[in-house]
C-alpha cells in the first residue's frame, strides 16, 4: 500500500492536483475508532482510552499515483453525548467499525447504518465495514464470516479486519475507503456531465402480509418493520449505483389485501418492472401470484414483462411451505424471470432483489443486435451472490 506518510494535523496547503476525500469513522464506543484513526494519521497506537467528543485528522497519501488528502472525522459514541445527526450526515466515505471482541458493537452497526441511511436520504456516500482488534484472537466474539456477511447485507460493502495495535490493514482500510469514494465520484461526475439519471418504476406486488412493505422499507431505509400494518399504497425513491450506472428507483409498495384489488390495474399499467413477492411460509401467497401474473400479462398485453420472483421470510425455515425448487419452477413459468429468496428481517438478498429487477429492465431495453440475452440466473443465497457478483453493486 502506497501511503507516503506525510502527516499533518494542522491543514497546510496541499500540492496542486491533490484530491480531497472526507471520511467519517462511525461505530460503538470502545470499538477502536480513535485508535485506528490515530494509527493511520500518526503511525502510533493509542494506549490510553480517552473517549473523545470528536476529533479531526488529515493525512496526505499517494493512492494509485494520485496525491490524496484524507480528511477524517473521528466521532464520539458515548451514550451521554448521544450521536449527533451531523456525524451521520458528513463524509463522502464512512468507515463502519466494530470490535471483534464485542458482539454488542457488532450488532450496533446495523442501527448506525440505519441512522446513516435515514439521515442521508439520497445523498451519496461510500462505506466499508471494519472488524477491529483482530490481534485479540483469544477474546474473539465475532467470526470473520459474520463480519463479511454483515458487510454484504448492509450494502455489499467491502470488509476487512484490522488491528490498530499491530497496524494490520489500517492503511488498507482508509485507502480502500478513499478508492470507493473515488469510484463513486467518477460515476457521479459522468452523470452530472450528461445530466441523465434513468428512472425505473418498480412495483412491489403480492398477497397481504408477505412482507412487501418490510422488504421495501428495509431496502430504502435500512430497518425492519416488525409490525403488520396493511398498506393501501406507498411510494419511495432511492438512488442507486448498479453496475457502475446511476439509477433513480421509484418504488411503489402496493396493497396485498383483497379489498384494495381494484387499484391493481392502474399500478400495473404504470409499472416497468414487478417484484412478485410471496412468503415461503404461505402456499396461498405463492398460488396467488399466478393470478397476479396473468393479470399483468393481460393489462400490459404482453406475454413477458420484466419481473423478479421473490420468496420472502427465508429466515422462517421451520415454517416453510414452499420449496426453493417450486420457486424456481414458477419463475420459469413467469417468462423465465429470475428467482430469489429473501429475508426482510435479516436483510438477506434485499438489495439483490431490487437491483436484480433493474438489471432485468435494462436487459429488456438493451438487447444486443441479433444476439440472445445473457440471462445469468440470480443466485438464491447471499453467499452465491457474492461469488457471482463479487459484491460489485453498491448503493449510494
Ligand atoms: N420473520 C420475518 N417476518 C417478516 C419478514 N418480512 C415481513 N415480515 C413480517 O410479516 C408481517 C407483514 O409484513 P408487511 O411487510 O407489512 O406485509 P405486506 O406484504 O406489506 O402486507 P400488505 O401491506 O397488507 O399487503 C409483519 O409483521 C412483518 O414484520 C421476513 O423476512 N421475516
Ligand atoms: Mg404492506
Amino acid at each position: 500500500m502506497l501511503c507516503s506518510a506525510t502527516v499533518s494535523n494542522t491543514p497546510a496547503a496541499p500540492p496542486t492536483g491533490t484530491v480531497k476525500y472526507s471520511l467519517t469513522v462511525i461505530g460503538e464506543c470502545g470499538s477502536g475508532k480513535s485508535a485506528l484513526t490515530i494509527r493511520f494519521a500518526h503511525g502510533e497506537f493509542l494506549t490510553l482510552y480517552d473517549p473523545i467528543i470528536e476529533d479531526y485528522f488529515q493525512k496526505q497519501c499517494l493512492i494509485d499515483k494520485e496525491i490524496a488528502l484524507l480528511e477524517i472525522l473521528d466521532t464520539a459514541m458515548q451514550e451521554e453525548w448521544g450521536m449527533p445527526r451531523r456525524h451521520y450526515s458528513t463524509g463522502e466515505g464512512v468507515l463502519l467499525v466494530y470490535s471483534i471482541t464485542s458482539r454488542d458493537s457488532f450488532n450496533a452497526l446495523r442501527a448506525h447504518h440505519h441512522e446513516l441511511l435515514s439521515v442521508r436520504g439520497n445523498d451519496i456516500f461510500s462505506a466499508i465495514v471494519v472488524g477491529n482488534k483482530s490481534d485479540l484472537e483469544e477474546q474473539r466474539r465475532v467470526s470473520v464470516n459474520d463480519g463479511r456477511e454483515l458487510a454484504t447485507q448492509l450494502g455489499n460493502y467491502k470488509f476487512m479486519e484490522t488491528s490498530a495495535l499491530s497496524g494490520r490493514n489500517v492503511d488498507e482500510a482508509f485507502t480502500t475507503l478513499a478508492r470507493e469514494v473515488r469510484r463513486r465520484n467518477k460515476v457521479r461526475n459522468s452523470v452530472s456531465e450528461s445530466q441523465l439519471v434513468r428512472e425505473y418504476r418498480l412495483v412491489v406486488a403480492g398477497g397481504g402480509g408477505v412482507g412487501k412493505s418490510a422488504l421495501t422499507v428495509q431496502f430504502v431505509r435500512g430497518h425492519f418493520l416488525d409490525f403488520y400494518d396493511p398498506t393501501i399504497e406507498d411510494s419511495y425513491q432511492k438512488q442507486c449505483l448498479i453496475d457502475e450506472e446511476l439509477a433513480m428507483l421509484d418504488v411503489l409498495d402496493t396493497a396485498g389485501q383483497e379489498e384494495f384489488a381494484a387499484m391493481r390495474e392502474q399500478y400495473i399499467r404504470s409499472g416497468e418492472g414487478f417484484l412478485l413477492v410471496y412468503s415461503i411460509t404461505s402456499r396461498d401467497s405463492f398460488d396467488e401470484l399466478k393470478r397476479y401474473y396473468r393479470q399483468i400479462q393481460r393489462v400490459k398485453d404482453q406475454d413477458v414483462c420484466p419481473a423478479i420472483l421473490v420468496g420472502n421470510k427465508s429466515d422462517l425455515e421451520f415454517e416453510r411451505q414452499v420449496s426453493v425448487n417450486e420457486g424456481r419452477e414458477l419463475a420459469k413459468r413467469f417468462g423465465g424471470c429470475r428467482f430469489i429468496e429473501t429475508s426482510a428481517r435479516l436483510r438477506l438478498n434485499v438489495d439483490e432483489a431490487f437491483m436484480g429487477l433493474v438489471r432485468e429492465i435494462r436487459r429488456r431495453y438493451s438487447k444486443p443486435a441479433g444476439g440472445s440475452l445473457d440471462a445469468k440466473p440470480l443466485p438464491a443465497s447471499p453467499r452465491e451472490y457474492m461469488n457471482c457478483c463479487g459484491g460489485g453493486c453498491v448503493i449510494l
